[in-house]
């Protein structure tokens, strides 16, 4: 193939971008941006918990540049997956099974990893030098806030959420590390202002204080990413969350009017976060291993969703009594 010799311009890559699927488009410097310090202090006073995989990448995660060293840029994306179920804290049903947002349709892990490389494929075609690249979502060693922010996506909010001032925080990131010197956007400005909604209706006073999150005490991580019975001590504050927890998004002013998207890859199966706790302790582990498949509840799997069923359905009775 011909390479072009137009100079690709940060306009023509966030255009793609958006025929791609992505919403928010932004560009960083690949740069020591002085929010990439905390992760060290975080780890340091036990927030990741058993996260082993944190401190193990951190000081890769504490600069894009020691994941790519000739990078000069990190493309970030956003999408938005809200498709416009009520929310956790409006519902009148506390025997809902409840399941986080994000997890309701086929794992954006696969999804985004598609665009995310189908965009990167398109720059290498159309940029006349071979350049140094890597793509990520999620899971690589980047702390992918610090770079949405900078890449003027939106302001990481005291709940720790990336809030973009048009579109809520219902979106995800993905992002391209680059050694291409593109034209930066201008960083996020924070606009949380005064407001403490979100520290203030945690279940389980997870917050530490304004952008700090004790993991250990947060239920997405109890209900996803921890292994083994869940402390007692943060049971109850677990309510009826079956996998993750979107309350500190919910309740905040940013998301009262959110961005809703019509992508069918985030329309969201019928069965999850639509059924009681009772109807579902009555399937089989074969019936829900078929019900999670392809979605991030795998991270669970089925053992965990049965883990987390038993705390919701005594939280729920314990409700009922009182
Ligand atoms: C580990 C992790 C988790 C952990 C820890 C969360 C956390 N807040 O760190 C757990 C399992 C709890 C989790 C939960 C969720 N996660 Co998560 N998670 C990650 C992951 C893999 C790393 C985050 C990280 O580096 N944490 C380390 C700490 C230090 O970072 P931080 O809390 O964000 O702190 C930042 C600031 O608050 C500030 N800061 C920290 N300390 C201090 C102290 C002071 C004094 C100040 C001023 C500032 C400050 O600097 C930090 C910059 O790094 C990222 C993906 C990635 N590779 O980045 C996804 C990611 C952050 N998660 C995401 C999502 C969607 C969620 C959930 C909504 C899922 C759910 N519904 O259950 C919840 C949200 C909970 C919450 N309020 O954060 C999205 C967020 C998208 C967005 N719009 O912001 C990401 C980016 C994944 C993605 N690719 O889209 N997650
Ligand atoms: S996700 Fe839920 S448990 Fe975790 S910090 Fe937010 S409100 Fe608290
Ligand atoms: S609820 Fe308030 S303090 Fe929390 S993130 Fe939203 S605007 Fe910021």
């Amino acid at each position: 193939m011909v390479k072009s010799t137009h100079v690709l311009t940060s306009d023509d890559i966030k255009r793609r971008a958006h025929e791609l699927g992505f919403d928010l488009c932004g560009i960083a410097p690949a740069a020591a941006f002085p929010e990439l310090a905390f992760l060290r202090q975080w780890i340091d006073r036990g927030y990741a918990g058993t996260m082993a995989y944190l401190p193990r990448t951190a000081e890769r995660r504490a600069d894009v540049r020691r994941v790519v060293p000739s990078a000069r840029s990190v493309i970030v994306m956003g999408t938005i997956y809200n498709s416009g179920r009520p929310y956790s804290t409006e519902q009148t049903k506390t025997n809902l099974g409840e399941v986080a947002r994000y997890a309701t349709s086929e794992d954006y892990h696969d999804v985004l990893d598609r665009r995310t490389n189908a965009l990167l494929a398109w720059i290498r075609e159309r940029h006349p030098e071979p350049f140094d690249a890597r793509a990520y979502v999620d899971t690589g060693p980047v702390q992918e806030r610090v770079y949405a922010q900078y890449a003027g996506l939106g302001w990481i909010g005291k709940n720790t959420c990336v809030i973009n001032p048009g579109a809520g925080s219902w979106f995800l990131l993905s992002e391209i590390i680059c050694s291409l010197a593109l034209e930066p956007d201008a960083p996020a400005l924070d606009q949380c202002g005064t407001c403490t909604l979100c520290l203030e209706a945690c279940p389980t006073g997870a917050f530490v204080g304004p952008h700090v999150l004790d993991a250990t005490r947060c239920i997405s991580y109890l209900t996803i990413e921890y292994r083994g019975s869940i402390p007692d001590e943060h049971q109850a504050g677990m309510g009826n969350h079956l996998f993750g927890c979107d309350i500190c998004q919910e309740v905040c002013p940013w998301n009262g009017a959110p961005a809703l998207t019509l992508d069918p890859a985030w329309s969201a199966r019928q069965e999850l976060g639509t059924q009681t706790l009772d109807e579902l302790s009555r399937r089989s582990d074969e019936e829900l291993a078929t019900m999670i498949a392809g979605t991030p509840l795998t991270r669970a799997g089925v053992k965990g969703l049965r883990r987390n069923l038993a705390i919701a359905l005594k939280n729920s009775t314990r409700e009922l009594r009182s």
